[in-house]
């Protein structure tokens, strides 16, 4: 059975023109005027676009004492109800735990997909066989992004000498490291001594983890991929601080990408304060929300290209769960939802206000990351040949978003009472229509895992550090005697 997208305006990154798309057997398999298929989707008025990729998600991750509460059912039908067709889930092994072991974990969670997905794997803690079967991640698992935390102290942080072993293995076996760029000792000390102070509120989480943190740890980063030969990848850059290193690195030359998240492009801090406590709690992520000085960054990253990637960080948790942390901060579980209003929320404020033009808006919520993941062109583009991973995008429909009709499992939604104008008419799932109008038809075990293959241009195009100091043996006299 074929289907045949017609009269729309197809738009990808660099190209908007009009033409039909015909689909078959899950992919694309031809682009043109007056096509014909025996289901026929209307796309008039419409734009057609490769379907998001959402590459940063933590679905019923184990995480601060409890399980985030979208799992890969609800998590991917969020997902689609928001033009979004792939994500990319974090593998997490507790410290002590194989890596092999933790991929087995995510295999049996993400059997409920219902769209395509991959992982990225994390390093919590380093040992030879931590390192050992990095190989069989990458070269049989299909795995070429490694995670590594830079906070968290006591739980996943990793520290210096294990992220320069990671990253010298990383460049080895042709894969990129990523990171959560903030110093995590420093968080620790803030947040003993905020609440010390008494300071118990989830203003206090914002005070605890100010932007200098997250500026230290992205330059220590990005120094640190220098010195092992790999590019690298930071995600959820929330603030100037961390865009500047970024910006100033990739000038250089230096392959490191930053993804801002929808929530900081979108939210501040005054979400934090003069609120009520739930209100405060539910947005309590790490990142904290900025204020609009560092919003405005964000946007210029993205304006200008410094900035390479959209995601949501998607990890959601109850109102229940938030007041774990009632009298003490640090035990809010962190995070927050985003992945049904990340596309409408970046078209609505993005493409809506002129910040972004459509082709951009394809770049930074799909082929970007496709690229950067090495799954382009499979994902991330309309072509011959490629996934038929669509959305038919229908730039005048309009929503107020709110908890009560969203897909997320959760109580709320930090994006609560906001208006969008841009919204999918269908997403398509490899062929399939996933959403017609609003009405979700997903499939349950429909998706996928996406495997992603070494990266070649990994190690090269990078530092010449390793020449520039390279041990070179000095033939040398007049040396004095010892001991005098
Ligand atoms: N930040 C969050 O807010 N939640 C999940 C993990 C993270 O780094
Ligand atoms: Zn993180
Ligand atoms: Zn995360
Ligand atoms: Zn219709």
């Amino acid at each position: 059975m074929s289907t045949v997208i017609k009269g729309g305006t197809i738009v990808t990154a660099d190209l908007t023109y009009e033409a039909d798309v015909l689909i078959e057997g899950g992919q694309i398999i031809e682009i043109g005027r007056d096509l014909k298929g025996d289901e026929v989707l209307d796309a008039a008025g419409c734009y057609v676009m490769p379907g998001g990729i959402d590459p940063h998600t933590h679905l019923e991750m184990p995480f601060m004492g409890t399980y985030s509460s979208d799992d890969f059912e609800s998590g991917t039908r969020a997902a689609l109800a928001g033009g979004t067709t792939m994500v990319v889930d974090f593998a997490l092994p507790s410290p002590g735990q194989g890596l092999l072991d933790a991929l087995q974990m995510w295999d049996n969670k993400s059997t409920r997909a219902h769209c395509d997905y991959s992982f990225h794997m994390a390093v919590t803690w380093w040992s030879e066989q931590v390192f050992n079967e990095m190989e069989t991640v990458v070269r049989e698992r299909g795995i070429n992004t490694f995670k590594h935390f830079m906070a968290y102290k006591g739980a996943l942080m990793v520290n210096d000498d294990e992220l320069f072993a990671s990253f010298q293995r990383c460049a080895e076996l042709g894969a990129m490291p990523l990171v959560h760029a903030e110093n995590g000792d420093i968080v620790a000390d803030l947040s003993a001594r905020l609440l010390a102070e008494g300071n118990n509120g989830p203003e206090a989480h914002a005070y605890s983890r100010p932007p200098a943190v997250e500026g230290e740890a992205t330059n220590r980063a990005i120094m640190i991929a220098d010195m092992a030969g790999v590019p690298l990848y930071v995600v959820h850059t929330s603030c100037e601080e961390a865009h500047e290193a970024i910006r100033r690195a990739r000038m250089q030359g230096k392959r490191v990408y930053g993804e801002p998240l929808i929530q900081h492009l979108t939210l501040d801090e005054s979400e934090y304060f003069n609120q009520d406590w739930d209100h405060a709690a539910r947005r309590v992520m790490s990142p904290p929300f900025r204020n609009k000085q560092h919003q405005d960054s964000l946007w210029a990253g993205l304006q200008s290209g410094s900035l390479s990637v959209v995601a949501t960080d998607h990890c959601a948790f109850s109102t229940e769960q938030k007041r774990f942390g009632v009298g003490d901060f640090t035990k809010i579980p962190n995070g927050t939802g985003g992945l049904e209003d990340r596309m409408p929320m970046l078209w609505t404020h993005g493409v809506g206000t002129g910040r972004l033009t459509p082709n951009e808006f394809v770049a930074v919520t799909s082929t970007n990351i496709a690229k950067i993941l090495n799954c382009y062109p499979k994902k991330g583009a309309v072509l011959v040949g490629a996934d038929a991973d669509l959305v038919v995008w229908d730039p005048d429909k309009e929503k107020t978003i709110t908890a009560s009709s969203q897909q997320s499992a959760i109580d709320y939604n930090v994006f609560e009472g906001k208006q969008v104008k841009g919204l999918p008419r269908f997403t398509l799932t490899r062929g399939r229509v996933a959403v017609h109008d609003g009405e979700l038809r997903g499939q349950e075990g429909h998706g996928e895992f996406v495997k992603r293959e070494p990266n070649t241009s990994v190690g090269r195009a990078l530092s010449t550090w390793k020449e520039l100091t390279a041990p070179r043996k000095v033939e040398r006299t007049g040396i004095p005697a010892s001991g005098v």
